[in-house]
């Protein structure tokens, strides 16, 4: 994985929109770097459905030569072949899934020290950190953290591949930035756009 790759990092599900594959389109168009196919809340698909949603993500995703990441789901990322897959602290550890699929990226969300060290002790492509921000898109979301860990993680890590995320909007994003995420990782401020091309513009920094 690029650092560059985690410049706008898109998170989506059926729940956060309820045109899901236009948004994506346009997100793909106006020049997201990254996709993480994220199925979870109220509502969610399961089985037959689940599936051909992730696939019809991915095909866009291929379209615009985008990596495609799957949060939590080892197994939809083996089968479909994803790029990569993004896990939490409480999901399934990175080594089970290292150990069976070489070259895919994966990411792991950290909020301290300790786990941002295991993280890439355990050969993490990149990791998250967050909720920077307080954020409506996340039910089980710890408080917002600010970015002093942030700043840590960066200090510390100086080539390592951060994302910031949680609350992420275009008025705070060059903070993230200048606090030393390669990125910012998005929901709402993206699904929620009346002009995604130029909320794009502005999460990445160009004017
Ligand atoms: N993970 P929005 S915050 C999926 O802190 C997710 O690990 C978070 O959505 C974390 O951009 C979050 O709408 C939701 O705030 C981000």
């Amino acid at each position: 994985m690029k650092r560059n790759d985690l410049n706008v990092y898109f998170i989506m599900g059926t729940a956060n929109s309820k045109q899901p594959l236009e948004i994506l389109e346009k997100a793909l168009q106006a020049g997201i770097t990254c996709f993480q196919f994220r199925e979870k809340g109220e509502g969610r698909l399961s089985g037959k459905s689940y599936e051909s949603f992730a696939r019809a993500c991915q095909k866009l995703c291929r379209t615009y030569n985008v990596p495609f990441i799957v949060n939590d789901d080892v197994e939809l990322a083996l089968k479909l072949d994803a790029d990569g897959i993004h896990v939490g602290q409480d999901d399934e550890g990175i080594t089970e899934f290292r150990e069976r699929a070489k070259n895919k990226i994966i990411g792991v969300s950290v909020h301290d020290e300790q786990e941002m060290a295991l993280a890439v002790q355990s050969g993490a492509d990149y990791v998250g950190i967050g909720p920077i921000y307080p954020t409506k898109s996340k039910s089980d979301a710890k408080p917002p953290a600010g970015l002093n860990f942030l700043r840590k993680a960066r200090s510390q890590y100086p080539d390592f591949p951060i994302v910031g995320i949680g609350g992420i909007n275009e008025m705070n994003a060059a903070e993230v930035r200048s606090a030393g995420a390669d990125g910012v990782a998005v929901i709402s401020v993206i699904c929620e756009s009346p002009n995604i091309e130029k909320t794009l513009q502005e999460l990445s920094g160009e004017k």
